[in-house]
């Protein structure tokens, strides 16, 4: 029996508009680090949905600019199905901002990707709850799918 400590879980992650720039190099780093994906789709988010899945962040002072990016090319989502799949995908990509992440995280994949706070190539889920709602965004399981493509973002 596994420890509850080992539970086996799933993530959402995603590729960011620069971070597809540097697509191989970045899976490269999900494999070399045993991640398993079940699931992965490449997309684009017109400000809609892009408002829909940051809607936590509304209030921010950076969510005009997070929005801006989001929308500005395609983004690669994927399932990832691993123990503490959540936390240790988190610990992967590391801080939110490149440059912190740099000193106290320099192996991760943002530290070494990462352009500044708002491209930071890659997301992931912050809780369990947070993956399941995320997940269902990308990959519902029920009604239609998000376009693979969409006029209303700046991808084309
Ligand atoms: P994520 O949701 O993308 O995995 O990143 P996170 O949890 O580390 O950061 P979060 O606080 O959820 O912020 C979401 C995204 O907004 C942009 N951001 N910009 N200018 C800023 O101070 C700032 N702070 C956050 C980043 O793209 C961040 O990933
Ligand atoms: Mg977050």
């Amino acid at each position: 029996r596994r420890k509850l400590s080992e539970k086996k879980e799933k993530t959402l992650g995603m590729i960011k508009p620069d971070g597809v720039e540097k697509l191989g190099q970045i899976l490269d780093e999900i494999y070399k680090r045993g991640f398993l994906l079940t699931r992965l789709r490449m997309c684009c988010l017109d400000r809609n949905q892009a408002f829909r899945f940051y809607e936590e962040h509304r209030d921010k002072p950076f969510f005009n600019a997070l929005i801006d990016y989001i929308t500005s090319g395609p983004i690669i989502v994927f399932e990832i199905v691993n123990t503490n799949a959540v936390d240790n995908w988190r610990e992967a990509i590391g801080p939110t901002d490149p440059s912190r992440a740099r000193t106290v995280a320099p192996t991760s994949i943002r530290a070494q990707y990462g352009i500044d706070v708002t491209r930071n190539v890659v997301h992931g889920s912050d809780s369990a709850a947070s993956a399941v709602r995320e997940l269902e965004f990308f990959f519902p399981s029920s009604g239609p799918m998000l376009p693979n493509t969409s006029k209303g973002g700046n991808c084309t």
